[in-house]
Formats: structure tokens, C-alpha cells, sequence
């Protein structure tokens, strides 16, 4: 099935912000994946978001599954954190010195989290992947690490490997301006596949500092990993002296209180934390086993500093964050989740589309192929151009997705009832539409 469909309804808004926005910003966007060019059409410019709910500039109201990708564990517009960060910035919004706040969050996500003994704040998931790869390095004395196809651990420069997210949405295997030098250590397994990351361990013995992989991996859609797969890393790099590396940047405070981990059983000796972490501010954290982190700077040799990390406006949007990490909060997510995903599974079935839709929590995957995705490769081999009819159709009806097909959705505390229904609604239409495409 096929369709060139692109565009929905018109929004003249939207569309002459995304006029404007080209003539001073790259491609009309700060982030590429937001530019719409995988679902073709113009951007929606956001004005305002409550709860589940987003409107555009042209006053339209959508559910939204996209949840700032992944940040927003109690919605938009969250009266605890926003109450937070306005006292915050009341008193200052920005040191550059140390605060109590941050010992506090650290001492909070220390208890959820039991494999970090020390733990650095930054200002973003990349910094804090790029900060713990470096960490592992200087830990081990190694050079190499192993990532997987299709993951995406942000952008520096050594983890541009056959990536996930916006680069694979942009068709790209790697990004110019990387220098081979750069990569040359980064090594390339298969998501899913023990053998592929055995056959790099046996290739380069005593030279690999870390495996660092997404627990469930959320960038190229979501595909969760099979039964054995974590523990069989954590095996791996036990025997080869190697570290492993969680980068629960989107898993952390969602599949678990303490992520992904925390969900599967397995310990790293890193973890990459950030989205969720600041529910919406710019904010990332790496920690792991004391005598690791001891290497860092001002402890150690491993250098890694910045203006804004700890910012307190960050910081106590994370403290209002752990405090609402409830033990129901996760029953409900699962509920309201499994629900679309049964709503969804059902209307593709019911207008006879392939379609696959894994879960974990409150993360769910749209793949439109008929068996299940357990790489990167599959995930590719799934139909895009479905995905982009699926997209607008649902635009149309009030339903924002992530605009591109290699990402995850995500629900928030605030999809209950009448969310999940119209969703589902909304989809069972958009499906008949991709049928008919
Ligand atoms: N890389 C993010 C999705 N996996 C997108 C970031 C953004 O555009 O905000």
C-alpha cells in the first residue's frame, strides 16, 4: 500500500510560521526530525499544551503522542512542575555553583536508581551519552565501543554510527562533518543479536571500553529486547573486563520507577539518564558504580564540565518529578497503554492493514509490515509511505504522532478514557484510509 498524501487540512498559521521560521532557522526547525520531512507537509507550530492535549497556531486541539519525546510523564503543563520551576526561577535561574537541589535530586534518583553510586548532572541526553562513553574510556584504558544498528544516543560525533531516529528518517547512514577518526572505534552490532556482539568481542579482546545500548530500544520505533538479550550483554562484558552502558534516557522514570533496569533485572555499570529526569527542562545525568564515576573530574582524570548543569530551574522541575512517581501511576500507564495498543491492533486488523504494534509501558511502536520488528532491518523494512497516510490521517482527526516513522509514542498520566477512545476512533478511520491508499 501506497500513498503520496501529505499536508491534512489546511493551517495557514502553521504554514506561514514554517515560511518565516526558513528564512532564520536551518530548515525552519531546531531539531531535524521536527521539520515534517518524512510525513512530507508543513510543521505544526505549537502554541500551548494541557494534560494530553496540544493546539497549533491555527487553534486546533490534539491528543499527543509524541509528549515531547518522551519527557512528559504527567502531561503537559503539569500544575506541580510548573509550580516548581516558577519558585525556582523566583530565586535565581542560573549559579553556575553548587545548590542543595542538586544533592537532593541526586540523593532521589540515587534510590530509585541502586546501580549509580555517584552521579553527574549535564544538560542533555547527548551530553551525558557522549560524558559516560568518555568515562568508560578513561575507566578501562580502551577505545572501542560497541553500539547497535539503529539505536541513537544524540549526536556526538562517535556515536553517529548507522543511528536510529531522525537520521534514519533522513535516509542517512552517518553524518558529514564526523571525521573517520572519530568513528573509527565506534563498532556496530545487531539489536536482538548476542552472536553479532560475541563476534565484535572475540574480534577485539582487551580492546573494547563499553557496549552501550538503549535497554529497549526506542529509536528505531520501539523494539523491545528479547528475552536474554540485557543479561546476555551483561555477561559478555563481564567476561571481556568490558563496562556495560544503559543509555535510559527515554526507559528511565517510564518502564520503571528505576528504568529499564529496574524492569528487566539487569545492572549496568553506566547509566544515561535525561528527559523525564527534568519532565520538559533541558536537563541529563550519567552515574554508575563509585569507582568508575571516581574518575571524573575533580575526582579523577576524565574531564567534563558546564555552565548549566544542575540548573536550578531543571533541578526542581526533577524534584517535583520524583515526587510524583507513585506506585499507581505505572498501573494506570499500563492500562491506558495496553488499551491502545489492543484499540489499534484490533482497527488494523478489522480493515485488514499489516501493522505491528510492540509495547513496553507506556511506549508503543507503529510498524506497518506483517511480522514482528526485532532490528533495526526490520524496522526499515516496514512501509514508511503508510506510515506518513497513517500520520495525517490521524492529524486530521486530532491525534498528533511522533512526525516520523523510526520513533516511539508516548502516553502521559493525563491519556485516560476519552483520550484512548478517540484515539482509537480516530485510527480505525486512518487505517481504512492506508487500506485505500
Ligand atoms: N531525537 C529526538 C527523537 N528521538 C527528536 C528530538 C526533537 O526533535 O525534539
Amino acid at each position: 500500500m501506497s500513498s503520496d498524501r501529505a499536508g491534512g487540512p489546511p493551517a495557514p498559521r502553521s504554514e506561514g510560521l514554517f515560511e518565516r521560521a526558513q528564512r532564520s532557522l536551518v530548515g525552519g526547525v531546531d531539531s531535524p526530525v521536527r521539520a515534517f520531512r518524512s510525513v512530507g507537509g508543513a510543521p505544526r507550530f505549537l502554541v500551548r499544551g494541557k494534560g494530553a492535549y496540544i493546539w497549533d497556531a491555527d487553534r486546533r486541539k490534539y491528543v499527543d503522542y509524541c509528549m515531547s519525546w518522551g519527557a512528559l510523564l504527567f502531561g503537559h503543563a503539569d500544575p506541580a512542575i510548573v509550580r516548581a520551576v516558577r519558585d525556582a526561577a523566583g530565586r535565581g535561574t542560573s549559579f553556575g555553583a553548587a545548590t542543595e537541589a542538586e544533592v537532593r535530586l541526586a540523593e532521589e534518583v540515587k534510590k530509585r536508581f541502586r546501580s549509580i553510586d555517584l552521579l553527574r548532572f549535564v544538560s542533555s541526553g547527548t551530553e551525558a551519552t557522549m560524558s559516560a562513553v568518555r568515562v568508560a574510556r578513561g575507566f578501562t584504558g580502551r577505545d572501542k565501543i560497541v553500539v547497535f544498528g539503529g539505536a541513537y544516543h544524540g549526536h556526538a560525533d562517535a556515536l553517529l554510527v548507522k543511528a536510529g531516529s531522525g537520521v534514519a528518517a533522513a535516509e542517512l547512514s552517518a553524518s558529514a562533518g564526523v571525521p573517520q577518526s572519530a568513528v573509527r572505534d565506534t563498532l556496530v552490532a545487531e539489536y536482538n543479536d548476542v552472536d553479532s556482539v560475541e563476534d565484535i568481542f572475540r574480534t577485539h579482546p582487551n580492546e573494547i571500553a563499553a557496549v552501550l545500548v538503549e535497554p529497549v530500544a526506542a529509536n528505531m520505533g520501539l523494539v523491545p529486547p528479547e528475552r536474554g538479550f540485557l543479561s546476555d550483554l551483561r555477561r559478555i562484558t563481564r567476561d571481556f573486563d568490558s563496562l556495560l552502558v544503559f543509555d535510559e534516557v527515554v526507559t528511565g522514570f517510564r518502564v520503571a520507577p528505576g528504568g529499564a533496569q529496574e524492569k528487566y533485572g539487569v545492572t549496568p555499570d553506566l547509566t544515561c539518564l535525561g528527559k523525564i529526569l527534568g519532565h520538559g527542562l533541558p536537563v541529563g545525568a550519567y552515574g554508575g558504580r563509585r569507582e568508575i564515576m571516581e574518575r571524573v573530574a575533580p575526582l579523577g582524570p576524565v574531564y567534563q564540565a558546564g555552565t548549566l548543569s544542575g540548573n536550578p530551574l531543571a533541578m526542581a522541575a526533577g524534584l517535583a518529578t520524583m515526587r510524583g512517581l507513585r506506585p499507581d501511576l505505572f498501573r494506570r500507564l499500563e492500562e491506558g497503554s495496553a488499551r491502545v495498543a489492543a484499540g489499534l491492533r484490533d482497527a488494523a486488523s478489522e480493515a485488514a492493514v499489516d501493522f505491528q504494534v510492540p509495547r513496553v509501558g507506556s511506549m508503543l511502536g507503529l510498524f506497518f509490515r506483517p511480522d514482528p520488528v526485532r532490528n533495526f532491518g526490520d524496522a526499515r523494512a516496514s512501509d514508511v509511505r503508510d506510515y506518513r497516510t497513517f500520520f495525517w490521517s490521524l492529524l486530521t482527526r486530532g491525534v498528533y504522532l511522533p512526525p516520523a516513522p523510526f520513533e516511539t509514542l508516548f502516553l502521559s498520566s493525563t491519556h485516560e478514557g476519552n483520550e484512548i477512545e478517540r484515539t482509537i476512533e480516530a485510527a480505525s478511520a486512518a487505517f481504512a484510509e492506508v487500506r485505500n491508499s
